[in-house]
């Protein structure tokens, strides 16, 4: 048929001039097994939070479980599946087993929810005029939740990770009387001291990306561009990260401005830190403090909210729990973690044996099979979890000291005084991971903290000292404390120490684990806080001065077969910003010329003798 034969047969349902969207598209969702909603709670201020709820269907006297989010709280329940299971993301999985209505909440300014956004908005108080903070936040939407979502039980549990962890803390400083139990998971608590932005004032630069996809819209936004593919060459020609971030448009970035004007801990940090504000305002709520033991963005703070709570005396609803995990890993599988294989799926199995049991009996009366012990943390070594009665806060640990020794050797014995040089060259710094460094390649990111350091070890800037082969176990349970004492031709710098556990150079089940140096704890700290946090000052050139800083807390064992070793470098690059080595004002801004090699001097006996305080024991403290 010709085109003007066809075009006679046109009958007006053929022809569309308005749209092809309908105005409110309604999914029918007859062979749903559950309700979800999207609703506006008002808070006392009168913005309204974007909020979904999933209800199972014909749930009547259900607890609910409670995620306030910045980073969409619609992402939570992405699927179209008519099974509440496999609507929801890996982490609410177990969760979304009928006995529960789950709840994520956009925070203020962020994706559905009015308002402004303020990056983890400090509570009321001096940093925050305003009436509201995330406190009043999730009063609000709790008190909302139970007398409008008439399927509950009138109960709430919170839970989340990292931001989401941190809006878990925030709830607790005031809970409203119907929250019941909550788990801040790696929650980012001091972003100063050993959380998100900082670790003992050494910036960490892979947030600049985290700044824009935050701050650069209500949504997400896009990653810092690049030069090139590898992340070490694009910020080592970069020069000071505040000169690169400013070049990439971050004056407009109100939070830059505030964190750039404040590299050293003073009032701007320590009101924000939430580890302070938890131990000032504890809750009874009984509380779940986790994370990972290889957390690399949030290693902090967990353990010491829960710590601050335990020194304030309030022990006795608050349980700390660390896994074998990267960051947030609870909420997905947990068979290993790079090269490390566990027993089986270690974050399903805590899911499913103690964190959902915890919450049932606080929301749904349920006798737990056990009680929860006061600490709970995986044994890598042996794998298995270690249940504690009494697991000591950092500053009342028994600490033995594991001294650098001469020809880089290591041991419990105090040796012979000298020392060992190194140039350090802020033109030449040591990685962090074996490059090239993409700027985003999960799986790498997710695992760098437990990369076999020998991709290092021949760097004439990286020292590593070691024991003979070691003929007993030995035993940590606690943060080792880096104690060092070292020169500098400069009048700033960086120290990084690892502690490491040195394979046997052969395993037959496993032949690419022999001789792998797995760290099992490090940091870096930056030079010019020696002193004071708050006040850093000038080291003095070529003065021996003490570096004393906690390293990250560890349940561990050198079995007989294995080395302890200790590794000391200047730079971490670049996971960590570089420090010039001159002493200037703001790293953040300090000019190319400022930037000068220096020779540093590690001493070992004597007065000087550098070591890392280990938390030995000589038996496991777990229950049997
Ligand atoms: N670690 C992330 C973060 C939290 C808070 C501030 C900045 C970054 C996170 O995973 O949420």
């Amino acid at each position: 048929e010709s085109a003007k034969q066809l075009a006679a047969q046109v009958t007006p349902d053929m022809v569309q001039t308005g749209t092809d969207i309908p105005a409110d598209w309604q999914q029918p969702e007859d062979n749903f097994d559950y309700i979800k909603k999207d609703v506006m709670i008002p808070m006392r201020d009168g913005v309204k939070l974007h909020t979904v709820i999933m209800i199972p269907k014909g749930a009547h006297d259900l607890p609910m479980l409670l995620e306030r989010t910045p980073y969409d709280a619609s992402g939570f329940a992405p699927n179209d599946s008519p099974h509440m299971k496999d609507a929801v993301w890996s982490g609410d999985r177990d969760w979304a087993d009928g006995s529960y209505i789950l709840v994520w909440q956009d925070i203020r300014g962020k994706y559905g929810s009015e308002g402004k956004y303020v990056m983890t908005r400090p509570p009321r108080g001096p940093l925050n005029p305003t009436r509201t903070d995330d406190t009043t936040d999730a009063w609000d939407t709790i008190d909302w939740l139970v007398k409008n979502v008439s399927q509950s039980n009138g109960k709430v549990g919170m839970i989340g990770s990292s931001y989401d962890g941190w809006t878990v803390a925030m709830a607790l400083l005031d809970p409203h009387p119907a929250l019941k139990v909550a788990a801040p998971e790696s929650p980012m608590v001091d972003g100063w001291m050993g959380d998100d932005w900082f670790h003992y004032g050494a910036f960490r630069i892979g947030n600049l990306d985290y700044f824009t996809g935050q701050m650069t819209q209500r949504g997400s936004g896009p990653a810092v561009p690049r030069e090139g593919y590898d992340d070490y060459s694009n910020f080592l020609h970069a020069g000071a990260i505040g000169t690169f971030a400013e070049k990439h448009g971050f004056k407009q970035l109100p939070w830059w401005n505030r964190l750039s004007a404040h590299p050293a801990y003073d009032a701007f940090w320590q009101l924000q830190a939430v580890d302070r504000m938890v131990a000032a305002h504890p809750s009874n709520v009984p509380t779940i403090w986790l994370q990972g033991l290889w957390d690399q963005e949030d290693i902090y703070g967990a353990v010491h909210s829960w710590e601050a709570l335990k020194k304030a005396g309030h022990v006795a609803n608050n349980h700390l729990v660390i896994g074998p995990w990267w960051h947030s890993q609870i909420n997905r599988a947990g068979w290993n973690l790079g090269p490390l294989k566990w027993n089986g799926d270690t974050a399903a199995d805590f899911r499913q044996n103690t964190l959902i049991p915890f919450f049932n009996h606080y929301l749904r009366d349920t006798p737990m099979a056990q009680p929860m012990p006061q600490a709970m943390i995986y044994n890598p070594v042996e794998n298995h979890w270690d249940r504690f009665a009494d697991w000591k806060v950092a500053s009342n640990q028994v600490l033995t000291p594991i001294y650098l020794q001469a020809d880089k050797g290591l041991g419990f014995e105090k040796a012979a005084t000298g020392s060992d040089s190194y140039v350090s060259d802020p033109a030449h710094p040591v990685p962090y991971m074996q490059r090239p460094i993409p700027a985003s390649n999960e799986d790498r990111w997710r695992t760098w903290l437990v990369q076999d350091q020998r991709f290092v070890s021949d760097r004439k800037d990286v020292l590593s000292y070691q024991t003979p082969v070691l003929t007993k176990t030995v035993r940590l349970e606690g943060a080792p404390i880096a104690d060092i004492f070292a020169k500098t031709t400069g009048t700033d710098g960086d120290f990084v120490v690892k502690v490491i556990d040195v394979y046997p150079s052969t395993d037959p089940a496993d032949p690419k684990m022999g001789g792998y140096e797995l760290p099992i704890a490090m940091d870096i700290f930056r030079g010019r806080y020696r002193k004071s946090f708050s006040k850093p000052s000038a080291i003095p050139a070529n003065t021996v001065q003490e570096y004393k800083f906690r390293l990250p807390t560890v349940n561990y064992e050198f079995k007989p077969g294995h080395r302890i070793m200790v590794q000391i470098q200047s730079t971490l690059f670049p996971v960590y910003d570089r420090n010039p080595q001159k002493y200037v004002k703001n790293i953040f801004f300090a000019q190319p010329s400022d930037y000068q090699k220096a020779t540093i001097s590690i001493e070992h006996g004597g007065a000087n003798a550098s070591s890392v305080l280990l938390p030995v024991v000589a038996h496991s403290t777990a229950e049997k």
